[in-house]
């Protein structure tokens, strides 16, 4: 019997540990997703932030597996010959018998290899495979269901693959395969049906029957031990990383929120004009982003807390106004006129000035030459103002500023504009809270808002992801590696994993909203008092929410989380070939379950204020120097030091924890 090898990984060294013990050469690890270098959703984000990781433990032992999409390999992958010659063998024999697949290098951080399956031209085996799924795996497909029958073409050709390289290999290999989500789920069934020398692991994302009784009127997480049974056998929660990129100027994130900013003000200057009657420095930016699933993603929570918090601004006369910007998907006929004319309006305005100025520059310059100071009165003559009035009668309108920039397909239907013509958010003059829905992701292209996501998210104050149903959830956490405070919910991985991971999140900017343990009206409201909360800071204490949240990006990076996925790995070596490895979970220590503590600089009982937000008063802030620096140390924590690693048989978000 050969030396069993140790597998353990129990603390950040981890990796180094793996590094030493592990023989690389005879292990070979597949990460098959539909998401592969095709971009859907959150799958795709946790794929391509996480490849570069991959590649270090893995080097030329790594291969990503997805469908092949001619659009996105035009612009992402570079095709190239098989790396090595079991694999070449195994794409020519596929080759060779009717498919159609590509190897090549997918261009992101890392450059992981990928193998791509072309569903589409073995498309004439789909009937074949599917009385094969039925008569072997007792699993029916429906007919006419595009999604499913991808599922059934990808999950074939997946395991095809799989076996052709086992059959390839000179000696017997030790193949990890894993499989992502439901579409990709079915390769792994057929590797087990097929008794391939393969170890397998299975990641959910989210499951749909969870997506589609959350949004319906099914109270899901009261009702769940009569509706869910859902069996696993060896679960560990792996959270989902981020690349996180460090500047080596501390504070540039601050100075890119500033100039992400002054390009949304810009855009707001034309969505709004004829109605600028509010201070733009006094704006504060708040959006939410992802997946149009109304209630899922708590839209509607968020649209009943900004009519709540728009009556608070109002009668306590605050002079802030919040732009509330929703950016969903949804289907659209493309931007509306009113829109576009905004634009057209700020940019005749601007270039307006730009001539007066000229024309103005021109005259005192020639005045300058002969001697003289200029007659301030003569500068501008008849020709100057009857442009810019012209210009300004320009900026007159009949209408309200738009709420939604596109003319949306399912008007009457929309569950968000119905909610706003309930509420009656309608961008009127006395409303502090202003509304603005882009029914389309953003792009810098666009020719409204040019700006891409990440531009976007770092011009604004607050990401607001009250959902329901989030399964992990990456809008929050793309905020906080960007310095961006976010509120979250304690039904959400990401909520409840800071929650686990920080004594007192929303002094990090990380707000987490109770949607566990209070009714949807009483979250409502402690939703409204945190966007209160949040407007009533100063400049300055946002910029040192900023830097708070900006801190936690290390909790957040794949060089820490990427060890649930390297647990995950070793513990399905050691099932799959026992002789070989062996699998040591972690024992608990006095280091599981870190936390990060409260920032130092924080004052540790103020008497007049929450112990949970940046609290110096205008006053004060002028009184005190502030040394960026000194603060960020005291409050620097060394997650160097192990926190919690993988739980085992720990579901977060399945089942209703007793209450405290
Ligand atoms: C960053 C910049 C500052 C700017 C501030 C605006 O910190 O470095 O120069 O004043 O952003 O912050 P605010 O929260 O008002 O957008
Ligand atoms: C799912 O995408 P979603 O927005 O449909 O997978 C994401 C990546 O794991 C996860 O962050 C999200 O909560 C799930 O819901």
């Amino acid at each position: 019997m050969p030396l069993a090898r140790s597998l353990s990984v129990t603390s950040l060294s981890g990796l180094e540990e793996w590094d030493e013990e592990f023989d690389r050469e005879d292990a070979v690890l597949f990460e098959i997703a539909w998401e592969v270098a095709n971009k859907v959703g959150g799958i795709y984000t946790v794929i391509q932030t996480k490849a570069r990781l991959t590649c270090e433990e893995w080097g030329e032992n790594y291969f990503l597996v997805g469908p092949y999409m001619e659009s996105s390999v035009r612009t992402q992958v570079e095709l190239i010959e098989p790396c090595n010659a079991t694999l070449r063998r195994t794409i020519d024999k596929m080759n060779s018998s009717g498919c159609k697949v590509y190897f090549g290098r997918w261009l992101i951080e890392g450059s992981p290899y990928v193998i791509l399956l072309d569903v589409g031209f073995t498309a004439w085996s789909l009937d074949r495979w599917k009385s094969e799924l039925w008569e072997n795996c007792s699993i029916g497909v429906p007919w006419f269901d595009r999604e499913a029958n991808d599922a059934v073409l990808f999950g074939f050709l997946t395991a095809w693959l799989l076996g052709e390289f086992a059959a390839q290999c000179d000696e017997p290999p030790h193949i990890v395969a894993h499989f992502h989500e439901w579409l990709a789920g079915l390769g792994l069934v057929l590797c087990r049906q097929r008794q391939l020398p393969v170890a397998t692991i299975f990641t959910t994302h989210a499951t749909l029957l969870g997506r589609y009784l959350c949004a319906g009127n099914v109270d899901f997480y009261n009702k769940l031990a009569e509706i869910h049974i859902y069996l696993s056998l060896s679960d560990i929660v792996t959270p989902n990383g981020l690349n996180v990129k460090k500047f080596s100027a501390m504070h540039e994130f601050q100075n890119l929120h500033a100039q992400s900013k002054a390009r949304i003000q810009e855009f707001v200057r034309g969505h709004f004009y004829g109605h600028l009657d509010f201070n733009l420095d006094k704006t504060v930016f708040l959006f939410i982003a992802g997946r149009y699933e109304f209630s899922n993603k708590g839209a509607d929570i968020f649209l009943e807390a900004l009519a709540r918090l728009n009556y608070l601004l109002r009668v306590n006369h605050s002079e802030v106004t919040i732009i509330a910007f929703f950016i969903m998907p949804a289907r659209t006929n493309n931007f509306n006129v009113e829109t576009l004319k905004g634009q057209a309006v700020r940019k005749q305005l601007w270039d307006t000035a730009q001539t007066v100025k000229e024309r103005f520059g021109k005259k005192l310059y020639e005045s300058l030459l002969v001697g003289q100071l200029p007659d301030v009165s003569k500068m501008l003559d008849k020709e100057d103002f009857t442009m810019m009035k012209r210009a300004i009668f320009a900026t007159q309108r009949q209408c309200l500023p738009p709420i939604c920039s596109h003319n949306m397909l399912e008007d009457s239907s929309d569950p968000i504009l119905n909610c706003i013509r309930r509420i009656g958010l309608f961008n009127s003059a006395q409303d502090r809270v202003k509304v603005i829905f882009h029914p389309e992701f953003l792009s810098s292209t666009s020719p409204l808002l040019p700006m891409d996501y990440e531009e976007f998210v770092r011009g604004c104050h607050l990401g607001v992801f009250p959902s329901y149903y989030e399964p992990w959830g990456y809008t929050p956490a793309e905020c906080t590696v960007m310095g961006i405070p976010s509120i979250s919910t304690n039904l959400s991985g990401f909520g409840c994993f800071m929650e686990e991971h920080i004594a007192d999140p929303s002094a990090y900017g990380i707000y987490i909203l109770d949607r566990r343990y209070r009714g949807v009206d009483e979250s409502c409201n402690q939703l409204t008092s945190f966007l209160f909360q949040f407007c009533q800071q100063s400049r300055r204490q946002r910029i040192i929410q900023r830097n708070r949240t900006e801190r936690l990006s290390d909790l957040l990076d794949w060089r820490y989380l990427g060890r649930y996925y390297v647990s995950a790995r070793h513990m399905a070596l050691a099932k799959a070939f026992p002789d070989t490895f062996i699998y040591e979970p972690q024992e608990p220590t006095s280091a599981t379950g870190f936390r990060y503590p409260r920032p130092a600089s924080v004052p540790p009982s103020p008497a007049h204020s929450l112990h949970s937000s940046p609290h110096h008063s205008e006053a004060e802030d002028e009184e005190e120097p502030y040394d960026e620096d000194l603060e960020a140390e005291k409050d620097r924590v060394n997650i160097r030091q192990p926190f919690n690693l993988p739980n085992r048989n720990k579901n977060h978000t399945v089942g209703l924890p007793e209450k405290n």
